[in-house]
């Protein structure tokens, strides 16, 4: 009797001293990275998902200088991370698709700073009409640092910005009569971005100007709820504006930027080498679209006269007018209360900044 008890006990022992040596050895075999067993079965990674929404066409250069980044990022992070892309607005307006990143539910969206003046104040500076007299002066200033002092603010409001890209500088289009002079803009039912001084600027000019998300632009135009509206050649062209206007002005009213944005929460669960991943490959495929876009200009206005828009050049002394007239529009804006969007300390950088710019690209 007891024998067989001390029998049995054994067994018992021996058979939790196999089964302990066992799970050992598993346990080894999944933590001991780097291990000849562990090359045979190698763990899978595991793949994040980026989904990017934007406002404009899949013809677009904003779109096509996506995909660059797209390509780029899923080649150098060897595949950890996918890029799903979203344009035309699928994924809504910038609006929403910036609060989207705020919230976490989307990755990436590349909005105009315009809108993202409801975010972040202080990129209202870029609204001020006439700021940046060619694009070389604009590249200058966004890259340099006040354009990163500006980008340095969006963490603030939960979103990375990791460059600046190009919209490009706006031009009035129509249905009803050519602008050439002031007085041309008198009553005019225009559609603006989501912004104040833009708001403020039209009205300035005697139009009758109304803000509204670009995804419901073509239509607006379309059933004549607005007249017309203001964007660089290669979005009137790439989103067929010229089906619904006949008039375009070469008002180069403002320089538009894109800012590339990635939602805070995505970008601090990225490590260092994955965050830089996304910067250089932000900057790569910037200079690609910034490329495209110059390149293309000459021709979006050969390709929308053969689509039947006619243009109109704006002399040297409507310019001047036009200046003259939206100046107290934004000055307004300027200064350091509550109610102001550009604070002076960010108005007097960018104007040394500008200054700079103009002067060594002389
Ligand atoms: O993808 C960007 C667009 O959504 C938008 O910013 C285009 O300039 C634009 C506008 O007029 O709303």
């Amino acid at each position: 009797m007891f024998m067989k008890k001390f029998l049995t006990v054994i067994m018992i022992f021996s058979l939790a001293l196999l089964s302990l040596a066992g799970c050992s050895s598993s346990e080894k075999k999944n933590t001991d990275a780097g291990s000849a067993s562990n090359a045979q079965e190698p763990k899978e990674a595991k793949v994040r998902t980026i989904r990017a929404g934007i406002g404009l066409t899949e013809t677009h250069p904003e779109y096509k200088a996506l995909l660059k980044w797209k390509e780029l990022v899923e080649e150098k992070t060897k595949g950890t991370i996918k890029v799903e892309t979203f344009p035309s607005g699928q994924m809504g307006d910038d609006r929403t698709m910036t609060e989207n990143l705020q919230m976490g539910t989307l990755e990436v969206t590349i909005p105009s700073t315009a809108p993202l003046v409801n975010f972040v104040k202080d990129f209202a500076v870029y609204d001020i009409p006439f700021l940046f007299a060619n694009t070389k002066v604009a590249d200058a200033v966004l890259d340099g640092p006040v354009g990163q002092e500006l980008l340095d603010k969006l963490p603030a409001a939960n979103l990375v910005g990791l460059a600046y890209w190009e919209n490009g500088f706006r031009n009035l289009t129509n249905s009803k009569h050519p602008v050439a002079n002031i007085d041309d803009f008198k009553g005019l039912k225009i559609r603006t971005m989501e912004n104040k001084i833009h708001l403020e600027v039209f009205r300035a000019l005697g139009s009758n100007p109304t803000p509204m998300a670009f995804t419901e632009l073509f239509t607006a135009l379309q059933q004549g709820t607005v007249d017309g509206q203001e964007n660089p050649l290669v979005t009137i062209y790439n989103s067929k504006f010229y089906e619904v206007q006949k008039y375009v002005s070469m008002t180069n009213h403002v320089y538009s930027p894109f800012v590339f944005l990635m939602s805070k929460k995505f970008w601090d669960a990225s490590t260092p080498e994955e965050q830089k991943i996304f910067v250089d490959a932000a900057k790569e495929a910037r200079d690609y679209e910034r490329k495209l876009i110059r390149d293309g200009n000459d021709q979006y206005r050969q390709d929308l006269i053969a689509k039947g828009m006619q243009f109109t050049d704006i002399t040297p002394e409507v310019h001047q007018q036009l200046v003259e007239k939206s100046s107290p529009a934004v000055e307004k804006f300027i200064g350091d209360g509550k109610d102001k969007l550009i604070n002076t300390d960010i108005y007097n950088k960018m104007k040394a900044a500008v200054k700079e710019a103009e002067a060594q690209n002389k």
